[in-house]
């Protein structure tokens, strides 16, 4: 097992790691920009080193710092967390070849699966269902009218080096498809330097459900249920339970089992989720891959009580698994709370947090690197905290979120817990009857 890890990160998920490898007694070195002074990670910790400047760029995504932090401190692994250097290959690499184990993706995985289109080449060729459209990227207008009028409208193009939404347009007719082709390639360009474009059938109103799995060095790959991340606005996730409302065991245990052949057939090592999109007759397609832990794991963890850092810490030591799948016996769910201000556009708030009172309680977790008199910067992402309930059925979830959501104050900054406690009393919400589309074509925020 490894002897201290160097957590490459901030806010929650460094809390989060910390507080696994101090059960696991491994020992923990914390990094952080100037404006991370006092953060709780840098506390909690028991080494911490500092790598620069507030701006990103120049301290959680400056490699050499970040490799001469981990030599420093005789850190034998470094774990990335979520976001900045997490599924970065060049990372992945360098930790390799200077013998620090990379608590992640390899560098193959990660440029494989980074790219959208050979991840979904990979996906198809292992049997794992996929939206019909073009092979491989499309090489000019004329082939993805072609191809479009073979699928028919309405048609998706998507960038091969996107995610998060950018690079994507809708085509219902030929007119469209053309102009869609334009701004589609300009825009991949100017985001990611890549103007590689493939093209889908449009899946009309689909839920986002994805299944998270694990795999060990030895080949062995299990799932451990699914996520349905659903209540999206602008590609960023608020809200995110398990098991889906819209699940059933048969649909679970297709998904399931094209998740695990998916990650088999790569040999992925490590924790890993699948997403799909899933149609209103229950079909589901590959979508993307997510080669790191990601933010709403706590949801699986609760519902099949399970540690899933602590399980990807294992994994990446060789340890192997067991199991095959996981019955979700609880449910789940997640609010994000964001500084931001829901009632105009969720535009960020940062600044002093005065007053804080967390919620507590039965069925009550939450997840967060703040407290009274932390200032947040405006440096990084305004998610300061994930508030997790945890109860035998939806229906109780949703009862304790809204509880818990009463109790939660936070003053000094706007949050989106108004937002969270609107939702909680949406009838189509209540019922489990939403889709992505939801927030932003049934959802009124004005009433906020
Ligand atoms: C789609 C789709 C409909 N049909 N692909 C959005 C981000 C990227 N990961 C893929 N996305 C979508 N791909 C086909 N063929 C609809 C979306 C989509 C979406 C997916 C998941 C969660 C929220 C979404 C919001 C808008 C569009």
């Amino acid at each position: 097992m490894f002897k201290k890890i160097l957590i490459a990160n901030r806010g929650e998920i460094a809390l989060r790691i910390i507080r696994t490898c101090k059960e696991m007694g491994i020992k923990t070195v914390a990094v952080y920009s100037t404006a991370d002074k006092e953060s709780l990670h840098v506390r909690f910790a028991d080494e911490a080193v500092c790598i620069g400047p507030p701006s990103s760029a120049q301290s959680y995504l400056n490699i050499p710092t970040l490799i001469a932090a981990a030599e420093i401190t005789n850190a034998d692994a470094i774990h990335p967390g979520y976001g900045f250097l997490s599924e970065n290959a060049e990372f992945s690499r360098i930790c390799q070849e200077n013998n620090i184990k990379f608590i992640g993706a390899s560098p193959d995985m990660i440029n494989k699966m980074g790219d959208k289109a050979s991840a979904k080449a990979t996906m198809k060729k292992a049997g794992v269902p996929c939206i019909p459209g073009s092979e491989g990227l499309l090489d000019s207008l004329q082939d993805a009218l072609k191809i479009a009028h073979k699928i028919k409208y309405p048609v998706i193009l998507k960038a091969t080096a996107g995610g998060g939404g950018r690079g994507m347009r809708v085509a219902h007719n030929d007119e469209e498809l053309e102009k869609g082709w334009n701004d589609a390639r300009t825009e991949a360009k100017a985001a990611f330097g890549n103007d590689g474009i493939y093209l889908e059938k449009f899946v009309v109103e689909p839920r986002h459900i994805e299944i998270q799995i694990c795999g060990d060095q030895y080949g062995h790959v299990c799932h451990l249920s699914e996520r349905d991340c659903s209540i999206q606005r602008r590609h960023q996730k608020l809200v995110e339970e398990a098991p889906s409302p819209f699940m059933t065991d048969k649909l679970r245990e297709a998904m399931g089992k094209a998740a695990i052949a998916g990650a088999a057939a790569i040999n992925y090592e490590g924790v890993g989720t699948i997403e799909f999109l899933v149609d209103a007759n229950r079909d589901f397609y590959f979508m993307e891959m997510n080669t790191r832990i990601q933010v709403e794991h706590p949801v699986t963890e609760e519902i099949i009580n399970y540690d899933l850092i602590k399980e990807q810490i294992k994994v990446a030591a060789g340890v192997p698994i067991s199991g095959n799948s996981y019955y979700p016996k609880m449910h789940a769910m997640e609010c994000r709370i964001n500084a931001e201000d829901p009632k105009n556009g969720f535009r960020p708030s940062p600044g002093k947090i005065t007053v804080l009172h967390i919620p507590g309680g039965h069925g009550v977790r939450v997840d967060t690197h703040v407290y009274a008199g932390y200032t947040i910067p405006s440096n990084y992402d305004s998610m300061i905290a994930k508030l997790i309930t945890v109860a035998q059925t939806r229906e109780e979830c949703i009862v304790k979120m809204k509880r818990a959501l009463s109790e939660f104050v936070v003053e000094g900054v706007k949050t989106t817990i108004p937002f969270h406690l609107a939702l909680m009393d949406n009838a189509d919400f209540k019922a489990g009857n939403f889709n992505t589309g939801f927030l932003e074509s049934s959802f009124d925020f004005s009433t906020l």
